[in-house]
């Protein structure tokens, strides 16, 4: 998905770029849920950003999130149901986080490096340098699976 537009599913690093998001979101995109690229697919529990992996460590749950949820998503491959490993974005919660079942289908967002510094938003005061955020609103599943 992201890297056919050489980028990367987004990180959330800071309550700035959470807020950036936001903005975006609201202003300019579908009222929808959104892929970023956390995921605690390989440890239950210890989430990552898988394009960086770094650590999930500024946070922003839903509270009660994230719960492992066992949905009723179906994996066509394995026939197995499958428990919630990748990080979303919930419209309907002023998109705070939760954890969803990567095989939904989203709309996401990529980050890709910035050519030159974006001066965003009249609203928050936040200067975004690198990397820019793309929003895409087709959707897709997460990438991270077996
Ligand atoms: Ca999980």
């Amino acid at each position: 998905m992201c890297e056919l537009h050489k980028g990367r599913l987004a990180d959330i690093l800071s309550s700035g770029e959470q807020w950036y998001l936001h903005y975006q979101l609201i202003n300019r995109y579908k009222p929808a849920d959104y892929w970023v690229g956390g995921t605690d697919w390989e440890n239950e529990g210890e989430w990552i950003w898988e394009g960086s992996q770094k650590n999930v460590t500024y946070t922003y749950w839903l509270p009660g999130q994230p719960n492992n949820g066992r949905s009723p998503f179906v994996n066509p491959t394995s026939g197995n149901a499958e428990f919630q490993n990748c990080l979303s974005l919930r419209y309907q919660d002023n998109f705070r986080w939760v954890d969803s079942v990567c095989a939904e289908h989203l709309h996401y967002i990529c980050e890709k490096q910035a050519s030159h510094q974006v001066t965003a938003l009249p609203y928050y005061a936040y200067t975004h340098t690198t990397p820019t955020f793309l929003v895409y609103t087709t959707t897709t599943s997460a990438p991270t699976g077996p």
